[in-house]
């Protein structure tokens, strides 16, 4: 069985980061190691969060690890707390890559033209910083912005995508992946790019008009699983963007669908038959 380590936070009501990495991965057949960051009452889009830091665990837990010679097929980080976090967490990665695993970054701070309320501007270098370490980055079109200085918009056309895929990739990741990538009104999708043989992808599917939090991780929870169980990015992508726009779905069409986050778990069943488990 595959081992996948994912390092982000607990948000104890929520439904995002490690309430549905752990979920997700798990049901795709993939043990889930995890190291949580923090541990809060509730995502940050709630008022009045509870906050507690736990930067100063993640080193005791990667030496003892280390000790009982615990390795990992891909490491995959989410929502992160701070710079000093990120410096950590990139030695994280030096202790435990080798050259058959993969890094996989959701620079997870920003949505909507506006970074999260506990981050800003230097924290988003620090995290474009991140991401030149990964195998794979997976930004939304905001997240991009601000690691790659461009001016974020609402509408654009394929050049201004191109080019910030472009800009993702210098950065020094091997594949960038962009969500939420929509030409026009009735489509939306995921746009990459594979820096190697310089060749763009894109898969669109039926935009619905909502947007909910979580809906990045469920993307990049998906994404990790699919491909721990030896389906290429290209052949994930779809798949996570599909599994993702009907969770949200699905929550559209429950009259007690919670405000804070999507229905993933009711949707777990198709996930399964796409990967034919
Ligand atoms: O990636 C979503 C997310 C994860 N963790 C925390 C958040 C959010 C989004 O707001 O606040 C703590």
């Amino acid at each position: 069985m595959k081992r996948i380590l994912t390092i982000q936070d607990i948000s104890c009501v929520g439904k995002c980061s490690l309430t549905v990495a752990l979920p997700i991965i798990s049901a795709l057949g993939v043990e889930t190691a995890i190291i949580p960051t923090a541990v809060l009452s509730t995502h940050t889009m709630f008022k009045n969060f509870t906050f507690k830091d736990l930067t100063d665990e993640i080193i005791p837990i990667t030496r003892h690890w280390k000790e009982e010679k615990i390795d990992f097929d891909s490491i995959y980080t989410g929502y992160l707390g701070t710079i000093k976090q990120i410096d950590i967490i990139a030695d994280v990665f030096d202790q435990f890559k080798t050259d058959n695993n993969q890094i996989i970054v959701d620079p997870a701070m920003a949505d909507n033209g506006k970074l999260y309320p506990a981050f800003d501007e230097a924290y988003a270098k620090k995290m474009a910083w991140l991401c030149g370490k990964a195998d794979i980055m997976i930004p939304n079109i905001t997240e991009a912005s601000f690691m790659v200085d461009m001016e974020y918009k609402d509408s654009y056309d394929q050049s201004y995508i191109k080019e910030m895929l472009k800009r993702l990739t210098d950065l020094g990741a091997k594949i960038a992946i962009l969500t939420g990538v929509s030409f026009d009104d009735q489509f939306t999708g995921v746009m990459g790019l594979d820096k190697q043989s310089n060749e763009f992808f894109h898969y669109k599917h039926d935009k619905i008009n909502r947007c909910y939090h979580g809906t990045g991780d469920i993307f990049a929870s998906t994404f990790v699983g699919v491909l721990a169980n030896g389906l290429s990015w290209k052949e994930a992508t779809p798949i996570a963007a599909d599994y993702t726009a009907l969770c949200i779905q699905k929550t559209l069409e429950d009259k007690d669908g919670r405000w804070y986050g999507v229905n993933f778990e009711q949707c777990i069943p198709y996930l399964l038959k796409r990967v034919n488990k």
